[in-house]
């Protein structure tokens, strides 16, 4: 757009050349969760003196990166509660934007292979059902019928026993969620600034004072960090320690072949997951890679492993090619809950600890960081991912219901 001065009006977000002296809230970090956080402070608390500072561009790290499952099949009541509002979110959001996201309702299986898997399974529904979260027990037979073309011996290595059913499994497509919060920003008056990036922060007497980036210092008492994978350097910069390490999460597409998978499928013992995509492309991932890294490489490892087991399941896909994979920086908690909300430090506030779990969450936690924000109080919703039950060890324990394995 900034090329076309004939155009009146940015097709996306309008492009500013300079930073202004000061804003009332600066938001690190232009992924989903940034760009929402900046949505619901404009929309919802009429909070608009409001920037987003993007080192690279926008959406181009973690949400640019997964594999867009969306679904509130946890484990723990602050988990279910706090992704069934998502869930809820997601649903209206082509229409608040004015913007297809391609939301598409799947249903998802997460498949057990074995007696143990099959218990967590109950566990988990269990609770969603308390909850109001549709989530139930089924066995082979359905899974048959929702995918035909499974081998449900798994080519005899881990026969499928049966798997958790959560009908609201969906989909979406992940880059056009950052460009509907980030022109619904712009639209009221959030400035979004890419290739800005953050170098330090100051803090004076317990409290932030002003952010030092590539193009220039800010003045600000409120700063929301929401970097994902960039977490612990921008800790560092206000000397807060943390739990998060970060590790490589890869996945990759096929080429697209004709549509004949409808639902997501999540096998937690073969450590694979795959959905096909509006354009046909299967969409494929696994478990982390096995050791702290701080990069985005790939490697063939990734992709021998994944195959053979993804073959296993489905024998007939041995022909089809990958055409491309890629990773992200997924950073990680211990106990698989994020961590949000205020910290010591006085108007700093962190969206983090998203791990491998964090796409589906982007509604429900621009919402509830732009309610922190704006009321210096931490939102009912993530009392229990507050950064502070490290110290108190009050774990809020979701690995069994994160889906990769680990
Ligand atoms: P990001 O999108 O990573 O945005 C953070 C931004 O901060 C980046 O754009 C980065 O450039 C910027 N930044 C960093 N440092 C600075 C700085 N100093 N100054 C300025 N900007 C900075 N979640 C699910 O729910 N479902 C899935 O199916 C799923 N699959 C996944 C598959 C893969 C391969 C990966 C890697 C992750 C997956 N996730 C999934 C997790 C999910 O992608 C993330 O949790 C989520 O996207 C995090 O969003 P974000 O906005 O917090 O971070
Ligand atoms: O959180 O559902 C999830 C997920 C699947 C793959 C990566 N994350």
């Amino acid at each position: 757009f900034a090329l076309n001065k004939k155009h009146p009006e940015p097709r996306m977000f309008s492009v500013h050349e300079e930073l202004k002296p000061s804003y009332d809230v600066v938001i690190i970090g232009g992924g989903g969760h940034g760009l929402a956080a900046a949505y619901y402070l404009a929309r919802e608390h009429g909070i608009t003196n409001v920037c987003v500072l993007e080192k690279g561009y926008i959406g181009g790290g973690n949400t640019g990166r997964n594999t867009t499952i969306i679904r509130s099949n946890y484990l723990t009541p602050e988990g279910v509660q706090f992704y069934d509002e998502s869930v809820r979110l997601w649903q209206d959001l082509s229409q608040d934007f004015d913007l297809n996201l391609f939301y598409a309702n799947r249903g998802h299986f997460t498949l057990a292979h074995t007696d143990s898997a099959l218990r967590t399974m109950r566990w988990r529904a269990e609770v969603n059902k308390h909850y109001g979260v549709a989530s139930e027990v089924v066995g082979p037979e359905v899974v048959k019928e929702a995918a035909p073309m499974i081998d449900l011996s798994c080519s005899g290595h881990a026969p499928i026993l049966g798997a958790l059913y959560h009908a609201p499994g969906s989909v979406a497509r992940h880059d056009a969620v950052a460009w509907g919060y980030g022109r619904g920003a712009d639209q009221r008056g959030v400035e979004i600034h890419q290739r800005t990036e953050v170098l330090g922060i100051d803090v004076e007497g317990g409290r932030v004072t002003g952010v030092r980036t590539s193009k220039g210092r800010i003045a600000t008492t409120k700063v929301l960090c929401a970097v994902a994978g960039s977490t612990p350097s921008i800790l560092k910069m206000v000397g807060l320690r943390s739990p998060i390490y970060i590790h490589p999460l890869q996945a990759m597409v096929s080429e697209p072949i004709k549509p004949w998978l409808d639902p997501i499928l999540v096998s937690g013992s073969l450590h694979v997951y795959i959905s096909q995509s509006a354009r046909g492309e299967l969409v494929m991932g696994a478990s982390l890679d096995p050791y702290e890294l701080h990069g985005t490489r790939s490697t063939l490892d990734f992709v021998e492993g994944l195959t053979s087991h993804m073959l296993e399941m489905f024998p007939f896909l041995s022909n089809v090619k990958v055409m491309r994979q890629w990773a992200g920086m997924a950073d990680m908690t211990p106990d698989f809950a994020p961590v949000m909300g205020k910290t010591p430090i006085e108007g700093f506030y962190l969206d983090s600890g998203w791990g491998t779990w964090g796409f589906k969450a982007t509604p429900v936690c621009g919402k509830t960081m732009a309610h922190t924000i704006a009321t210096d109080s931490p939102h009912p919703l993530i009392t229990g991912f507050s950064l502070d039950r490290f110290r108190h060890y009050a774990l809020t324990g979701e690995k069994g219901a994160a889906s990769v394995g680990h």
